[in-house]
């Protein structure tokens, strides 16, 4: 049997990505996606490949500070993610695995598993038990202008997604209300249609908004209230009619089992960076298997095409494309629905891109 690569060291890029869309939340705004880019050198010819999504420029530079200085901890052992996983928890124990700690450790656990399936020459589906299949998608907007962004709308379904996600929250319950009627309107009554309130607002305010959007057949409002907020989470849940998604931010799956025994919602989206790459979404999605949750990817599309087809409740692939950009061949939708790629996540980075994009 071929011996496992061994890490040599690690190589991270700040980049400012553009995004086909800028992005705007009720709980702010991200005109370009700052990334850091993840090679893993190995003493074998293949570079594990991933990122992270930092959500604010100001933490690209402490992020590749941190990474340049992790790579002294995995420097000289086997690209092996389980056991550098454990390693890296037992750490960072003290200290705890949220921010930028969590964030890196889900990274690196992305790009290892990027360089196992490069050298096996294998998409990492296949690594982890599965196979390459089509994963339903749904668009991803922000908060929209049915009127102004009604051609990007009417271009989604007629590109096949089958259900769309528009944020809420920014604005008014009226406001939130007219938005929602008109992206119904614009998309008609077959396509499913998705709300994400961010956090943004309290459990009786929440429960007052989506009543109010109920008769527009919503498959699920996200992140009613604080990501923290489990109790708030169960109270609105309890109130509606509509099923409550969460997970985005859950850091590793221990903060998923805490969710799921406060009852905190009808379905789950974990979010491979903060899950803890794809050796944290094997384990979560057991967790969703064991409490029949539907179970959603956020960001990432790359690996999560990967994750989601082993995942035995998968529901559906966000596609926000955080990364295209940056990417010689960018993940391509077809018919609505998202098909993982090899070697490893089948990303190779634009040079073009890398000179453009990368910060100083
Ligand atoms: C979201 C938040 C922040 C950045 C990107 C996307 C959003 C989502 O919560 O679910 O898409
Ligand atoms: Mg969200």
């Amino acid at each position: 049997m071929a011996t496992l690569p061994t890490i040599r060291s690690l190589h991270p890029r700040p980049v400012l990505a553009p995004m086909p869309r800028p992005l705007r939340t009720a709980s702010g705004a991200i005109p370009a996606a700052p990334l850091v880019l993840i090679d893993v050198q190995t003493d074998q010819d293949v570079v594990g490949r991933a990122y992270v999504f930092c959500y604010t420029p100001l933490v690209l530079k402490p992020m590749c500070a941190f990474l340049g200085d992790l790579a002294g901890l995995v420097a000289g052992k086997p690209v092996a993610p389980a056991d550098r996983f454990r390693e890296l928890s037992q750490t960072f124990r003290l200290l705890g695995r949220q921010g930028i700690v969590g964030m890196a450790l889900s990274g690196l656990d992305m790009a290892l598993w990027d360089a196992l399936g490069r050298a096996a020459d294998r998409p990492v589906v296949e690594l982890i038990g599965g196979t390459a299949r089509p994963i339903p998608a749904y668009d991803s907007f922000g908060l929209v202008d049915p009127v102004a962004d009604r051609a990007a709308l009417e271009a989604s379904v007629a590109a096949g997604f089958r259900a769309i996600k528009i944020k809420i929250g920014e604005g008014s319950a009226a406001e939130d209300a007219a938005m929602v009627r008109g992206v119904r309107d614009v998309i008609g009554p077959d396509v499913r249609l998705m709300v994400d309130l961010n956090q943004s607002q309290g459990a009786t305010e929440a429960i007052r908004r989506i009543e109010r959007l109920a008769e527009f057949d919503l498959t699920w409002v996200e992140e009613p209230v604080a990501a923290e907020d489990l109790e708030g989470h169960a109270r609105v849940r309890a109130a509606l009619p509509v099923p409550v998604q969460t997970g985005e931010n859950w850091w590793f799956p221990a903060d998923m089992a805490r969710a799921v025994a406060a009852g905190a919602c009808d379905m789950a989206m974990p979010d491979l960076m903060k899950i803890g790459g794809i050796t944290g979404w094997l384990r979560a999605m057991a967790l969703a298997e064991a409490a029949s949750l539907p179970l959603s990817s956020h960001l990432f599309v790359e690996a999560s095409a990967h994750a989601l087809a082993v995942s035995p409740t998968c529901h559906f692939l966000e596609y926000l494309d955080m990364a295209g950009a940056m990417l010689a061949e960018p993940v391509r939708p077809a018919g609505g629905m998202v098909t993982a790629r090899g070697p490893g996540f089948g990303m190779a980075w634009d040079d073009d891109a890398l000179a453009r994009f990368t910060v100083t």
